[in-house]
């Protein structure tokens, strides 16, 4: 007996390839609907702190891909980490404990939830949590407090941003709509 999951989850990666387009970088790799398959996945895959400069993770609810253009994220946005001079200690367990608590369906408005994400890049790490709907800023400030709360963000400053910005303003300047 396995101890079934509220949600199926869907594992992607990406991979920087000049030769093709964003979307044609992304790969569908597997998905898990127990606490036993999410726990052999993560333990199968390496840790963010092993992947290589332009490599993500990313963990979506089935049927929802992770990008902006699915009409789960289109009206959305995401909170969002920057950690720059973090430990890799604390990338990684920053990244799993968002994960339990998003396949654990630990966030009220978890129907709000779309799906996690961790950016390894040159500058650092960026990790997110992405939301539905960037107008539903009751359902957007109370997931923040608790990622802010499960993850012990003390020192971590989390942004929230909205894809729709994010499609016009390429790079990292991005304007936050909530801090905190
Ligand atoms: P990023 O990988 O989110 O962050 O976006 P980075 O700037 O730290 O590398 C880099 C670029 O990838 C964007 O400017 C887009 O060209 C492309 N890109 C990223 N995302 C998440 C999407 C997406 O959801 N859809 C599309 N079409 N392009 C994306």
């Amino acid at each position: 007996f396995k101890h079934p999951l509220e949600h199926t989850w869907t594992l992607w990666h990406w991979q920087n390839d000049r030769a093709k387009a964003w979307s044609e970088m992304l790969s569908d790799v597997t998905s898990f609907n127990t606490v036993e398959d999410f726990f052999s996945v993560y333990y199968f895959i390496k840790p963010p702190s092993d992947l290589k400069i332009f490599n993500d993770y990313m963990v979506f609810k089935h049927g929802i891909r992770p990008m902006w253009e699915d009409d789960s994220n289109k009206e959305g946005g995401r909170w969002v980490m920057f950690l720059e001079r973090d430990s890799k200690e604390l990338v990684d367990k920053l990244w799993h404990d968002l994960l339990l608590c998003t396949i654990g369906e630990c966030f009220e408005y978890s129907e709000q939830i779309c799906g996690a994400v961790i950016n390894v890049r040159n500058k650092g790490s960026k990790i997110s949590l992405w939301t539905k709907d960037a107008r539903n800023e009751q359902a957007i400030q109370a997931i923040g407090q608790k990622m802010k709360q499960l993850l012990q963000l003390n020192e971590v400053e989390l942004q929230y941003q909205i894809h729709r910005d994010a499609m016009v303003q390429a790079g990292p300047n991005v304007n936050a709509i909530y801090k905190m």
